[in-house]
């Protein structure tokens, strides 16, 4: 897909980054989603881009609720369906979820270009067109969710997503899987799971954890979810950082 020589010391930056300029050609990413993709790369960067193991245990925590969950939903923006498409649509598949765009800046056009991009890599239903509900406590454009999807939903994915949006559907009680790299941000702050690391890596890895837990009992789930420690793994993605800074300072 671009012309990166695969042995580049930063080979799989260098790519993300193409991939978020493609989105923007594509009328599918924001230019907003360049600024939010310079700053994922200095997290991950500190973090030493790997999914470090309370990054793990979160993801396998996520798979959990999303395989106990009545109706789970991943939501989707322009970075998220630049980044990782076949990833969301394979989720979607491993955890019987529905896929629904929404976006932090909506237009219509967006919506339905990231919809058409999705269904190119497989989705079968992307919902977030109808927009016939709204999230309490967000301004107008902000709020619009489909009534059968979000709104709707008792577990949300909500990857890269704003603080507002995120606390304002925590209030709904939904209970909320974020993925954001950056351990501080208002969201994974209020996440019931936050799993704090790349996308790239992120998604792939709460995929194969439901494939892994599928068929498994429900206690067996519940003991992952019971023991999934929210401000464990905040932490740990915290002193990781700090760690990461100081190493690249000696
Ligand atoms: O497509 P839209 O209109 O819905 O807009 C999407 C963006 C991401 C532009 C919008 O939600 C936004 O502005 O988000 P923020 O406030 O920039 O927050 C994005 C968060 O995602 C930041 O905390 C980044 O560190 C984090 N982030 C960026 N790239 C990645 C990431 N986290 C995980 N993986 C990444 N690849």
């Amino acid at each position: 897909e671009v012309d990166v020589p695969e042995d580049h010391p930063r080979y799989q930056s260098l790519l993300t980054r193409h991939r978020i300029e493609a989105g923007v050609e594509k009328g599918i990413t924001s230019t907003q989603g360049l600024i939010a993709e310079g700053r994922g790369e200095a997290f991950d960067y500190l973090l030493g881009e790997e999914t470090i193991p309370s990054a793990d245990r979160a993801a396998r925590a996520a798979a959990a609720h999303f395989l106990l969950a009545e109706h789970p939903v991943i939501s989707v923006n322009g970075n998220v369906a630049a980044l990782v498409p076949g990833e969301v649509v394979e989720l979607a598949e491993a955890t019987d979820a529905d896929i629904e765009v929404n976006l932090f800046g909506r237009t219509e056009e967006r919506v339905r270009a990231i919809a058409a991009h999705l269904r190119e890599y497989g989705a079968s239903e992307v919902k977030g067109l109808t927009a016939d509900a709204r999230i309490p406590g967000l301004s107008h454009e902000r709020a619009k969710v489909d009534r059968d999807g979000i709104y709707d939903a008792d577990v949300v994915l909500v990857p890269l997503e704003d603080g507002d949006r995120a606390e304002a559907l925590g209030e709904m009680g939904k209970t909320e899987v974020v993925i954001d790299l950056n351990p501080l941000s208002r969201s994974a702050r209020v996440a019931t799971v936050p799993i704090i690391d790349n996308i790239l890596r992120a998604l792939p890895n709460v995929a194969r954890h439901a494939r892994d837990l599928s068929g498994s009992p429900r206690e067996t789930l519940t003991e992952i979810v019971e023991g999934f420690d929210r401000e464990g793994a905040l932490d740990a993605a915290e002193r990781r950082l700090r760690e990461g800074a100081t190493r690249e300072s000696e």
